[in-house]
């Protein structure tokens, strides 16, 4: 029987605590907080990695949704524990934060909502098996929702070292969703492969015990350099020179690498780690690598004469088309903001600035080929900056003489408080016409877009300014664009973007919302975006009609009207205009009856990928997009 000591008592309130309020120690209890629980366990095997012992980690997707990951490192200490009294393996997956005092030394996960050790996993867990080879004995011991019966105890003997954890997570816990994404782990298994050069992870779902399956081999011996190269090669980039430039350094028990490549895009993707954690929100070692950035670029133009004594680069122009991976490695990251996303130890940002300064300035110094290319690469941005400017000045006069005209096309409401104000932007006159004489004048405007717009993906903001299908967009809207957007001047409280079910009206859909993405991104983070979901079907017989959404609401209300015999019509609506105002009031734009999406970002790296796949001009990555999700479209017009 099982002695109920203070430490077992602390145990079970630390992981009743954890029960009750998951939300406090995995973010949520929805699919991110779900896939939070693996990244735990592996952030675990990566410390082993981080400090020298373990160059192989497993990760399985089992049948039942069941998780194994196992490491070759040292075997987690099965002994019995100093002041707990129980072994060391035990607590570390039973008592909160336990694991951190341990591991002597070496760079540990960061705390907050990483690193909050396998106890909480444990937990959440409807059962977890431990398994610890210590090179002599195989250890086990089983967990059910953190409690266990029986003491870890030797199962068998064995050669091996390492550490194997099975779970289950509980669906008392994950209520929405037990089911893991299997390119959601990878995506995050593979970042992890790159940032710790040499470290193998193995990845496989074998949840259907019916298929085949492969496993993937995750190693990169080139580490984050090969990460800029996966960036490039996946969105189709075309990389400036040859190899990607890499600057690592270490101070005191402090490490940075940092690797870098220019590409043909307009668009630049800088991401920070500290401790192999994300860092979106970046932080001081993000600030010091873009500041030592410039002046070293800067320097440089106006020592080979490609700037004029009174010219320079701004940040801006020197990372127009660059991937960057800045990593630090640290003995005790602090990770600041609501979402622990910015990193803010102040002795980062001097050590980072120093080793690229003058780590960069040597490599174009040694390198006059690559720095020429590279030179020429920010002055086309700076002239095109300027140009910008330019005609940001033109447009503003413009607009002033003027007086605000608003685009012809725009119908406009008589309401503006954003609360209510909502501007439709409808694709062609005849949908149009319609939208204007079914709606709501007091708080519904209408600006009707004609043909297609420009692909903006392949712009830069100079010739955004003056297109003449963009420009009413944003005179409409009221903000501007790029840096002289002002979400204060938004004049609707909802964009709406309303076009045809058709493949016509997905491309403007798409154009726009790149246009968006690119020039005015605090509307979509702020969920100013929303798209119109007009019926695709119309279901009559008599008197009677339905509006169907979908084929499944399609054949539901077949059935409903022809329940006692007799057929009814079926209409497929190709395009708004096939509908008149009243229909299109009712169906699409009455806000007691409509239903809308709200266009939100939740992983900004991916909708980055995602938007320069499917906008860039290589096929290849957009084709193998297309294979890979088409699984996920319905009601695909062909
Ligand atoms: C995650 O990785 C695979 C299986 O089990 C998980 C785990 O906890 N691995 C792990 C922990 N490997 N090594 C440790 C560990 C090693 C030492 C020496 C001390 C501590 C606290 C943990």
């Amino acid at each position: 029987m099982q002695k109920y000591d203070e430490t077992q008592i602390q145990v079970l309130e630390g992981l009743e605590a954890v029960r009750k309020r998951p939300g406090m120690y995995i973010g949520s209890t929805g699919p991110k907080g779900l896939h939070h629980l693996v990244y735990e366990i592996v952030d675990n095997a990566i410390d082993e990695a981080l400090a020298g012992y373990c160059t192989d980690i497993g990760v399985r997707l089992l049948p039942g949704e069941i998780v194994e990951v196992s490491d070759n490192g040292r075997g987690i200490p099965v002994g019995i524990h100093p002041t707990e009294g129980i072994s060391a393996a035990t607590v570390v997956y039973t008592v909160l934060h336990a694991g951190g005092k341990f591991g002597g030394g070496g760079y540990k996960h960061a705390g907050g909502l990483h690193g909050v050790g396998s106890s909480v996993v444990n937990a959440l867990s409807e059962y977890l098996e431990l398994t610890v080879f210590d090179g002599e004995h195989e250890w086990y011991q089983k967990f059910e929702r953190g409690n266990y019966s029986e003491p870890i105890k030797i199962v068998g003997d064995s050669s091996k070292r390492g550490t194997t954890v099975r779970f289950k997570a509980d669906p008392e816990i994950f209520k929405e969703s037990d089911v893991y994404d299997y390119e959601t782990l990878l995506l995050r298994l593979r970042e992890e492969a790159f940032l710790n050069a040499g470290l193998t992870i193995t990845y496989s779902d074998e949840r259907d015990p019916n298929e085949d399956f492969e496993i993937v081999k995750l190693k990169y011996d080139g580490g984050i350099r090969q990460f800029v190269e996966h960036i490039h090669t996946v969105r189709g980039l075309t990389p400036l020179c040859e190899n990607v430039i890499y600057v690592s350094g270490v101070e005191g028990d402090s490490s940075c690498e940092v690797a870098l490549m220019w590409n043909d895009s307009y668009n630049e993707v800088v991401m920070s780690f500290a401790n192999n954690v994300y860092t979106p929100d970046g932080g001081t070692h993000e600030v010091g690598f873009k500041n030592a950035l410039t002046r070293a670029v800067n320097d440089y133009g106006k020592k080979f004469n490609f700037l004029k004594a009174d010219e320079k680069y701004a940040g801006e122009d020197i990372r127009e088309g660059l991937t960057a991976i800045v990593s630090v490695k640290l003995s005790d990251c602090e990770f600041e903001g609501q979402t622990k996303g910015r990193l803010g130890n102040p002795e980062v940002k001097p050590f980072v600035d120093k080793l690229v300064f003058e780590k960069i300035g040597i490599f174009l110094e040694e390198h006059p080929e690559e720095a020429a290319r590279i030179s020429e690469k920010c002055i086309a941005a700076k002239s095109a900056r300027e140009a910008a400017k330019k005609a940001r000045e033109a447009a503003r006069k413009k607009s002033q003489m003027e007086s605000m005209s608003l685009p012809g096309k725009l119908a406009d409401c008589t309401e503006h408080d954003l609360d209510y104000s909502e501007l439709y932007i409808v694709e062609g006159d005849s949908a149009g016409g319609s939208a204007k004489q079914g709606r709501d004048r007091k708080f519904q405007a209408i600006l009707s877009l004609w043909g297609k717009m420009l692909n903006v993906e392949k712009a830069r903001l100079d010739r955004v300014y003056g297109n003449e299908k963009l420009m009413p967009i944003v005179a409409a809207l009221g903000t501007s664009i790029g840096e002289d957007f002002d979400l204060a001047k938004l004049r609707y409280g909802k964009v709406i973007i309303m076009a045809d079910a058709d493949v016509d009206g997905s491309h403007i859909r798409t154009l726009l919302l790149t246009f968006f993405f690119r020039f005015m991104r605090p509307l979509i983070d702020e969920g100013h975006i929303w798209l119109a979901q007009p019926p695709l079907f119309k279901v009559s017989r008599g008197k009677k009609q339905r509006y169907a959404f979908s084929d499944e609401e399609r054949d539901m209300y077949i059935a409903e009207l022809t329940a006692e015999g007799g057929k009814c019509d079926v209409q497929r609506y190709k395009g708004l205009g096939e509908m008149d105002p009243d229909q299109l009031w009712e169906t699409t734009m009455d806000p007691e009856r409509r239903t809308m999406v709200k266009v939100g970002i939740d992983d900004a790296f991916k909708a980055d990928e995602t938007i320069t796949i499917l906008m860039g001009d290589k096929v290849a990555p957009r084709r193998d997009f297309i294979v890979k999700n088409a699984k996920y479209v319905s009601n695909l017009d062909i």
